[in-house]
């Protein structure tokens, strides 16, 4: 049978999403639903990585705690505090580098990569957000990445949030995206540079995260694209 499923559910036998991407732009495609196969072995290693590099609320660099609690892993992960924004091969706190990326989810990433038409992504790093209700993101542009080229991968889990999704200058008019557990943006080439932000998360309760947001962004920080 090889029926595309309009529910966006992974195809179990060949590991291929089988839903239908959404194209938001030229750059960008959400893949609805596409981890759900994955959802228990992605937590359980959100769990073990934090057991490791706890979740930490960082200070920007003017000093403010920011309100969504960060780990990672990878060869370096985005961290931020007096010194300013950057990708770190340490956990500042403590100097131990960060745990590896299970093979697992870099397998996830370059396909859904792939599959939106970045070819040959090499994430170095993946960052991995925490959100509670009330918190949320302002509107940013990733740009602390040495080659823009490479595009993010973006893993949502658990609690549903808005997304803000803008254009290429703060001003541009922006649009909200709903992304729930489960669901992958891929985001790149043109829109690679996109201003965008997440709106402050509403009480929910998700079965397997209870009243927590995961966001697992993957990256290739440092490393150039050949
Ligand atoms: C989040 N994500 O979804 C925050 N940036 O929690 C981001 O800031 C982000 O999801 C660039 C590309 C995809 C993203
Ligand atoms: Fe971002």
């Amino acid at each position: 049978m090889n029926q595309p499923d309009l529910f966006g559910q992974p195809d179990s036998g060949t590991g291929l999403f089988s839903g239908h991407p959404q194209w938001l732009s030229e750059g960008a495609v959400l893949f609805k639903g596409a981890l759900l196969a994955e959802e228990r072995a992605l937590l359980q290693e959100i769990g073990r990585i934090s057991a490791q590099r706890p979740f930490r609320q960082r200070l920007t660099p003017g000093g403010r705690p920011m309100s969504v609690a960060m780990t990672g892993c990878g060869d370096y992960v985005w961290v931020t505090d007096a010194a300013g924004y950057r990708y770190s091969p340490v956990e500042p706190e403590s100097g131990l580098p960060w745990p590896d990326m299970p093979e697992h989810w870099l397998q996830l990433a370059q396909k859904l990569a792939a599959q939106a038409g970045f070819s040959g992504f090499m994430p170095d790093s993946c960052l991995i957000n925490r959100y509670r209700p009330g918190t949320g993101m302002g509107l940013h542009q990733d740009r602390d990445e040495a080659d823009f080229r490479a595009p993010i991968v973006s893993f949502s889990l658990g609690a549903p949030v808005l997304f803000r999704w803008g254009g290429l200058n703060r001003q541009d008019p922006a649009q909200d995206i709903l992304l729930e557990h489960g669901d992958v943006l891929v985001w790149g080439g043109s829109d690679r540079l996109r201003f965008h932000g997440v709106k402050k998360l509403k009480r929910f309760q998700h079965p397997l995260t209870g009243d927590c947001r995961y966001n697992l962004t993957f990256r290739q920080a440092l490393s150039l694209v050949c």
